[in-house]
């Protein structure tokens, strides 16, 4: 007799997972896109933003890309109600297959998600590509493809989408005294897959993080990154509303002495950026 398929308990209000929610054609585009893009490598940190007491200056543990605007990890990104201003540097808009489905996502969203969860004027105008994988370091091959628990700030759903192999994805809650985090929920998110976080209970309450990433299928992803191997790529796409995103040319001096070397890196392969500085 054939195996019933246990069909997975339904996600609680806020959060969707659709896994296959591109096609294969879709896939394929992103896929080749990617391998274009030339990411960067990050420094948290900067000579006018340097560590605050009891942290140290430290590089990301992965390459980014961002389109729509750029968040530099040294700008400390965008933090409202607080950090707003000169967090968001216009950058590239989205390639045309990549618009259409950004409007796919916003369509399920607004379709699956309460009203109140979705703010005004609400649009998925900025994402961040992270590119998970293993680092070579003195000789070795040292496994960076997670990342630690974080909220994201920007107002209304999250859309993400999945490249590669899948991730053990958790919503926790705030570490305790003992320094340990309590799961809320965890879910694998796989190769092709949607998954959309919205409301407050898993923008604000709870705290998400990539735990690991399997290392199964061996296929390259990304473009060829000196000293690392990708193994997955992740898209998230968020909400900047338009009066916070800034011309690179507006920030004040110190915060353009601080980006300029990643302004310049990004010029070099890019006519936006080139003409952004
Ligand atoms: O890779 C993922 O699935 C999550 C990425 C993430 O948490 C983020 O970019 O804020």
């Amino acid at each position: 007799m054939a195996k019933a398929h246990k069909a997975a308990p339904p996600l609680p209000n806020g959060l969707i997972y659709q896994p296959l929610f591109l096609t294969r054609p879709q896939r394929e585009e992103t896929l080749s896109w990617l391998k274009t893009l030339h990411p960067l490598w990050e420094m948290r940190f900067s000579k006018n933003n340097p560590p605050p007491e009891g942290d140290k200056q430290r590089r990301l543990l992965r390459p980014v890309y961002w389109l729509g605007n750029w968040q530099f990890a040294c700008l400390d990104y965008y933090h409202p109600p607080e950090g707003i201003e000169n967090r968001c540097v216009r950058a590239e808009n989205y390639p045309k297959f990549l618009a259409d489905i950004v409007a796919r996502i916003e369509f399920v969203a607004k379709k699956r998600l309460p009203k109140n969860f979705i703010p005004e004027n609400w649009t998925l105008n900025t994402c961040l590509i992270n590119f998970y994988g293993s680092e070579l370091i003195e000789g070795k091959w040292v496994d960076n493809a997670r990342v630690g628990e974080h909220k994201d700030f920007e107002p209304g759903p999250v859309g993400s989408l999945s490249f590669g192999d899948r991730a053990f994805f958790q919503f926790v809650e705030g570490k305790s005294t003992l320094g340990k985090s309590n799961e809320v929920l965890s879910l694998w998110l796989e190769d092709s897959s949607l998954q959309v976080f919205a409301g407050d209970k898993w923008k604000k309450q709870t705290f998400h993080r990539v735990q690991r990433v399997e290392d199964k299928k061996s296929e390259e992803l990304g473009p060829v990154i000196e000293g690392f191997k990708t193994r997955r790529i992740n898209f998230t796409f968020r909400y900047v509303p338009e009066q916070h995103i800034v011309p690179w040319r507006e920030l004040p001096a110190p915060l353009r002495e601080d980006t300029l070397p990643y302004m310049q890196a990004l010029a070099a392969n890019s006519l936006f950026f080139n003409k952004s500085i």
